[in-house]
């Protein structure tokens, strides 16, 4: 039995166990009532877009890979919705969650899986590879653990620029163990840099679960270089708040790094091309569904509390469909790169070449 069954099955569900102090948390005790609903609103327009976007994969307008987030919105949202105007984020290949969450528009996102030139990424980058600097999102990387030393870097900058800021470096389960995770861990403690390490747990690396790929409590590998650590529930978006904002503000204050293990599950396949049934059971699956999702979850908390109701429920959720329709037709519409464009927006000097400083051959020259 994995690991995150146990857990399940030592709680009580969701929706009769006690309420935690999360709500009261000083972080989420000021939030507005709109406010509350927004957080509601981002997550479930995050798993609307991506079911269309799975339909659009299933009807071969999308090829290549297509790494759903659906489960784990709570965590994109949670923490991206404390960030202020010097902070940063960067993740890994699932990125769609963190994109919306920090603000960016569904039809350039849908666009980019699409391969259209009015894709954020001009079509270039695909489900990999969101990026919008301009919101201080720094992508959407491939490379299992190489977002987290660029991460560090994100650190380095805000705090060489003297900016009260801090880097969310965003990371799998399965990263963990990854060499440039750890040299990230020691840079990062070494010269004192303002990044939170998260790692989004959600138990399975691609097919092999966390219990099977790694020694330990995953964050608790951060005392070796004298950082410190936290773990929370991923599936609460309260506590997700809580517990970020305590390690974000340690770092904007202090420089203080630190790692944080927040606990989540996919209910997709790995990429939505691949198999999903020889690793996990449908019941463990469906266990998370019923008792720990987190739009249910934060739904029931936000009618406890008087915010929401089913009809304000309902307008949220047509108004998510809507705008996945509407980024899907701008998909759709959006014409193709033409062969011009594939040498273009690749390297800043090869586009620039009167500015070009540095010597020998450019790749494609
Ligand atoms: C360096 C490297 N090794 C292997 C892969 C192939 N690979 C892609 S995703 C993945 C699993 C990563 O799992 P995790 O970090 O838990 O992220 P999740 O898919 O759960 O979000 C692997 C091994 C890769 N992309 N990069
Ligand atoms: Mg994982």
């Amino acid at each position: 039995m994995s690991k995150k069954l146990t857990a399940i099955a030592e709680n009580q569900p969701a929706a009769t166990a006690p309420r935690p102090p999360h709500a009261q948390a000083p972080i989420n005790a000021r939030l507005s009532q709109e406010e509350k609903i927004e957080l509601h609103r981002k997550m479930v327009r995050i798993r609307r877009f991506e079911e269309r976007s799975l339909r659009a994969y299933q009807g071969k307008k999308i090829g290549g890979f297509l790494h759903l987030y659906i489960g784990q919105e709570a965590v994109a949202v949670g923490c991206c919705s404390l960030m202020g105007k010097h902070d940063h984020v960067i993740t890994a290949y699932r990125d769609h969650g963190h994109a919306i969450a920090v603000g960016m528009d569904p039809k350039p996102l849908m666009a980019e899986l699409y391969g259209k030139i009015t894709g954020c990424s001009k079509g270039k980058g695909g489900s990999m590879h969101y990026f919008d600097p301009s919101r201080n999102f720094w992508g959407g990387h491939g490379i299992v653990g190489g977002q987290i030393p660029l991460g560090v870097g994100l650190a380095y900058g805000v705090k060489y620029q003297g900016h009260k800021g801090a880097a969310m470096a965003f990371m799998g389960d399965g990263a963990v163990n990854q060499g440039a995770v750890h040299e990230a861990y020691n840079l990062a403690s070494l010269w004192k840099l303002p990044v939170v390490f998260v790692i989004e747990n959600n138990g399975y690396s691609m097919g092999t679960s966390q219990a099977r790929s790694s020694a330990g409590q995953l964050a608790k590998r951060a005392e070796g270089y004298d950082m410190p650590w936290g773990q929370c529930n991923g599936h609460d978006v309260y506590e997700v708040r809580a517990c970020m904002d305590k390690f974000l503000t340690l770092a904007r204050e202090t420089n203080q790094p630190s790692t944080v293990e927040i606990d989540t599950y996919r209910y997709r396949g790995h990429s939505v091309a691949d198999p999903d049934n020889t690793y996990r059971s449908k019941q463990e699956v469906e266990e998370y569904r019923k008792t720990k999702d987190p739009i249910q979850v934060f739904q029931e908390q936000l009618i406890k509390e008087g915010v929401l109701d089913e009809a304000t429920i309902e307008k949220i959720d047509l108004e998510a469909r809507a705008e996945a329709d509407h980024a899907a037709d701008f998909a759709e519409a959006s014409p193709y790169p033409t062969p011009d464009d594939i040498q273009k927006d690749v390297y800043w000097e090869a586009d620039h070449p009167a500015q070009r400083k540095s010597q020998g051959r450019l790749f494609f020259d």
